[in-house]
């Protein structure tokens, strides 16, 4: 799978080549361009912002660079991605969406964000581009650039080979399956006791049934005091019989 980001701070996304994303871009599971959006301004001081029409605070990032660059960047069936706080919610399953893309162009905005004749322009069926604005939550960043690492991190992920365990991703909280919509709960490892604290001794009984029985219930606790919200969305279908006594 292939990734471009078009921003004005490349410098942003040095950690791509850490950890498990560097890994997979080793394999050749997952590729990354960065570009800087001023190679593609157009005058001496490469100039990408000007003030809004209609007034008022902050600058707004001229179009003209920005179809140049997106023009170069985009791929036949690429999906377009613009962060910004006033887009639709990333969530588990926007990800999942997002990773059957061969192509995802990520366009960060700053300042006021990006004149939006940008995203009607490429919106338009004609361009052949699918277009997202998406925000990672209700909170107001200085520019998309973090938002998009968030976003780069959590597609990746489930591009098929890029976990080592095919299981890590099933198991995940908001996964889809059998514990959908409810938060994981907690993990041990050895030693047996800390600081006076033991494991469940549900867990060191070898009993697999009781253990993910015990599990779901912990997770469904958890869920109940911290994710209330999560809990509602569930429903009856998404409790089994067991469930029914918590
Ligand atoms: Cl995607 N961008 C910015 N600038 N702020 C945000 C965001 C995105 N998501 C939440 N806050």
């Amino acid at each position: 799978m292939r990734f471009d980001i078009i921003t004005i701070f490349p410098e942003y996304f040095t950690p791509l080549s850490a950890s498990l994303l560097g890994k997979a871009q080793d394999r050749g599971l997952l590729s990354f361009g960065v570009h800087d959006l001023r190679e593609w301004a157009y005058d001496r001081h490469r100039t990408v912002d000007d003030t809004p029409y209609g007034g008022g605070p902050g600058m707004v990032m001229k179009p003209e660079p920005w179809g140049q660059a997106l023009d170069d960047v985009l791929t036949p069936g690429a999906r377009l991605v613009v962060p910004t706080p006033s887009g639709r919610r990333f969530t588990q399953k926007v990800a999942g969406e997002l990773a059957a893309s061969p192509q995802l162009v990520f366009a960060c905005g700053r300042y006021e964000g990006i004149d939006s004749r940008v995203m009607a322009h490429y919106s338009s069926p004609s361009s052949g581009v699918e277009v997202d604005e998406l925000s990672i939550g209700d909170y107001v960043l200085a520019g998309g650039e973090v938002a998009v690492l968030v976003m780069i991190e959590a597609v990746s992920r489930l591009v098929p080979g890029v976990l080592g365990n095919a299981e890590s991703v099933s198991d995940d909280s908001f996964a889809p399956g059998r514990m959908e919509n409810l938060v994981e709960g907690p993990v041990y490892t050895k030693p047996p006791v800390w600081r006076g604290l033991e494991v469940p001794q549900v867990l060191t009984s070898g009993h697999h049934g009781r253990i993910a029985r015990w599990r779901r219930d912990e997770a469904l606790r958890r869920t109940a005091a911290l994710r209330p919200d999560l809990l509602a969305r569930l429903g009856r279908e998404g409790l089994d019989k067991h469930d029914r006594r918590l």
